[in-house]
């Protein structure tokens, strides 16, 4: 079996994304995912120019051969493009090699260490009393996990809340540019400990509660805020600093019992050696698309198994339908599985294109016996929506000085 040709396909249903398709000679095709958000080209370039060139011709089933010929082989390893169009390829390889060997991907990986994967939602709102309603409806909803954010009074728009639009899927639309947002730590840290005191108050300790910081604390701040949050029992705090210096984490556990995730921006295991073997964290949320792929994402909950350090994968709507049903297939398999962030597919544009084996109830997502990654793509409805340019937004300090968004 060669590969004989791959398809690099670009659209926007409802937000953009980046989908690889690889056909082999005998006609069976894989699918990989390859979005970054806000930097969708630049992967889509790199594969076209600098990838597919190199894999026509190749055995499919060489999954690992292939995935060190493009990290190893390449000179200039790492990076989120990098490891992107790697994934992309990787997922493609192992949805390959299970349509063939007529089973599941988790059945290759090892088999279902459990019945289905428990998620955490996304409860956000203008005041608190919004955002504790919204958390009262996916508790109804039967979620057994949930994320709060807030905007912080004074601090419009602040990350993880939704302004005007009614979904995440449409954060992307109508920006030309980056659009600002402000940012001030002392006002956040005086409020978000509230946040979590009403929800306590009003819903009891019976739902487990997660917060994501999004890197915008120092170390000590975070550490702060930490043990502001201890008395709420959260499951984590997502992000409380970025870990350029992976000693930052060191710092924050000297102070706080508060459990601590990172690592959605990870690319390789490089960046949570030390976070991991210090065990200065308790969840990795490396994703499998930024990470490149299946096949290094694997190693990598292999390694933080050792040392405690469960998996909780990225989930944003973001990464694509076929991300999730990539994490989908690890997650089922993971020993050290911890939770999975989903909010559902909601849009009717997204489901015209993309097709997936995920069944969502109760906050738990099951995954049905399609052989591969059990995902498709529809790349004639998918023509109906072109590629859009879409930026994060940035922050600013009160100051105008720029912090981290
Ligand atoms: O900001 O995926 O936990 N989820 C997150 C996400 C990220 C986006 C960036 O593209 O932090 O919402
Ligand atoms: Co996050």
């Amino acid at each position: 079996m060669k590969i004989a040709e791959i398809k690099v396909l670009v659209s926007s249903p409802g937000r953009n994304f980046v989908t690889l398709k690889v056909i082999t000679d005998e006609g069976v095709y894989g699918l990989g995912d390859a979005t970054v958000n806000g930097r969708e080209m630049a992967v889509a370039a790199y594969l076209e120019e600098h990838v597919v060139p190199c894999l026509i011709g190749r055995d499919p089933h060489q999954i690992e051969d292939i995935w060190q010929y493009l990290y190893k082989g390449a000179y200039w390893r790492k990076g989120p493009i990098t490891m992107a169009a790697i994934a992309a390829v990787d997922m493609a390889l192992w949805d390959i090699k299970g349509k063939v060997a007529d089973l599941p991907v988790y059945q290759l990986l090892g088999g279902k260490s459990r019945k289905h994967i428990t998620t955490y939602g996304h409860a956000n709102g203008e005041t608190i009393e919004k955002t504790l309603d919204h958390l009262g409806n996916l508790i109804e909803k039967g979620f057994k996990v949930v994320r709060l954010q807030c905007v912080i009074p004074g601090l419009g728009g602040t990350y993880g809340t939704l302004g005007k639009k009614k979904n995440y899927e449409e954060l992307q639309s109508d920006r030309p540019l980056p659009p600002e947002q402000p940012w001030s730590t002392s006002k956040y840290l005086n409020f978000i400990p509230d946040l979590f005191r009403q929800a306590r108050e009003r819903f009891g300790y019976n739902i487990q509660l997660v917060h994501d910081v999004h890197s915008r604390l120092t170390p000590i701040e975070s550490a702060q805020l930490g043990k502001l949050l201890e008395p709420y029992n959260l499951m984590f705090l997502e992000d409380a600093s970025i870990a350029d210096n992976q000693s930052n984490y060191q710092t924050i556990r000297q102070h706080t019992t508060v459990p601590l995730a990172i690592g959605e921006t990870f690319n390789t295991i490089w960046d949570a050696k030390e976070l991991i073997s210090n065990q200065s964290i308790d969840y990795l949320r490396t994703s499998i698309t930024h990470a490149g792929g299946i096949t290094p994402v694997k190693k990598m909950a292999n390694f933080a198994d050792l040392y405690n350090v469960k998996m909780a994968p990225h989930g944003a709507p973001d990464l694509s339908p076929i991300c999730h049903a990539a994490q989908a297939h690890f997650n089922i398999w993971a020993p050290n599985f911890g939770v999975q962030e989903f909010i559902g597919f909601g849009s009717d544009k997204l489901n015209s294109v993309f097709t997936h084996p995920l069944h969502f109830e109760n906050g738990f997502i099951y995954l049905n016996d399609k052989p591969g990654l059990g995902v498709d793509y529809n790349e004639e409805t998918a023509t109906n929506y072109k590629y859009n340019r879409s930026y994060l937004p940035v922050t600013r300090l009160e100051d105008g000085t720029l912090w981290y968004w």
